[in-house]
């Protein structure tokens, strides 16, 4: 017993000293994701931290935090900029007040459909945008999907603009989507995605606005039965990693980070259009009154005031949003 107790302590002490003969080199990093274990973005998260250890021989390692354990988005976006947190799986909606190249994703009805927008974001809008994030701190290692965004509410189907007036509506902290719900004649409730459920269930606010498998995986369905496939909204993740982070590493290590992270967003695309049906199942049978809107055409010419105000404050950003409207 002595003895193995001494083969023991020598064993961890080469450990230890093996460690600490690596402290140069070794990276520990910690990353931030929002959603709950099985969730698309956190399998291919865990992914991403699986790749990084292989490909470096443990010189790097991804510590992934879940659920929004280290915070709620905007904050996290604000940690990872300071270096606080070096990655992040950011959706582009809170980016946006920071990056304004970033916010024109966030644009109500910009993209046609999801494989319009990836076409975007592989193309030049996408490294547009990546710049845009770049000066602010955050460099994008590649894109998530994130499906489209439809209204959500515990009161009555929505079919026209008229019927989200006098709703109150919860939205991501961005002025775009205050302006959307508005311009709608709803009344914009910014929230944290954590505190809508409990909002949702004791009527603070009467809806919200979401894709299948986030209104399926926090439990809104359960308190807002209605809901209209309005896809106003169709909005990109990153993979983001702290810029200075970024700057040190060696040319080498950034292709290894780099790919680790595209690899997970091959396999979070799978996942999402896998996730994104079977959510849609399971909401329909536990009892959600579902309705398309087979024209969108009032709620697009409603959002002509927000694109006004949008560019009255950025002239600058008019080519992009051309340039993303022109993509083939
Ligand atoms: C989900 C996004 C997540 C957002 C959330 C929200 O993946 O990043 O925080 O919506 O509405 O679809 O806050």
């Amino acid at each position: 017993m002595k003895l193995l107790k001494s083969i023991g302590a020598i064993a961890a002490a080469v450990t230890l000293t093996a460690g600490l003969g690596g402290v140069a080199q070794a990276k520990e990093w910690k990353g931030w994701n929002i959603h709950p274990p099985g969730y698309p973005n956190t399998v291919a998260m865990d992914k991403f931290a699986e790749i990084l250890t292989d490909k470096t021989d443990g010189r790097i390692t991804l510590k992934m935090f879940h659920s929004g354990v280290l915070g709620n988005q905007p904050d996290a976006i604000e940690q990872l900029r300071v270096g606080a947190i070096e990655i992040g799986n950011f959706n582009l909606g809170p980016i946006g007040p920071v990056a304004p190249e970033a916010n024109v994703v966030s644009l109500p009805f910009v993209f046609k459909d999801v494989p319009h927008m990836h076409r975007a974001m592989d193309g030049a809008p996408g490294d547009k945008i990546s710049e845009g994030m770049a000066k602010k701190g955050m460099i994008a290692l590649a894109w998530y999907d994130s499906g489209a965004r439809s209204f959500y509410n515990s009161k009555k189907p929505i079919s026209t603009p008229a019927d989200v007036t006098g709703m109150k509506v919860r939205v991501m902290n961005n002025d775009l989507y205050s302006g959307m719900i508005g311009a709608l004649g709803g009344n914009p409730s910014p929230m944290a995605f954590s505190e809508v459920y409990q909002s949702l269930k004791t009527g603070v606010v009467d809806g919200a606005e979401n894709n299948w498998p986030s209104y399926e995986s926090t439990g809104h369905f359960e308190v807002a039965g209605f809901y209209s496939l309005s896809e106003h909204l169709i909005i990109p993740e990153c993979v983001c990693i702290n810029a200075d982070v970024w700057t040190d590493l060696s040319d080498a290590d950034k292709e290894i980070v780099k790919s680790a992270a595209r690899d997970s967003a091959v396999l979070q695309r799978e996942l999402w259009a896998e996730r994104d049906k079977a959510s849609r199942e399971k909401v329909m049978k536990a009892g959600v009154k579902f309705n398309d809107l087979a024209d969108k055409s009032a709620f697009q010419d409603a959002m002509k005031p927000v694109y006004a105000k949008f560019f009255e404050a950025n002239p600058d950003l008019k080519p992009l949003v051309d340039a993303i409207q022109a993509t083939q």
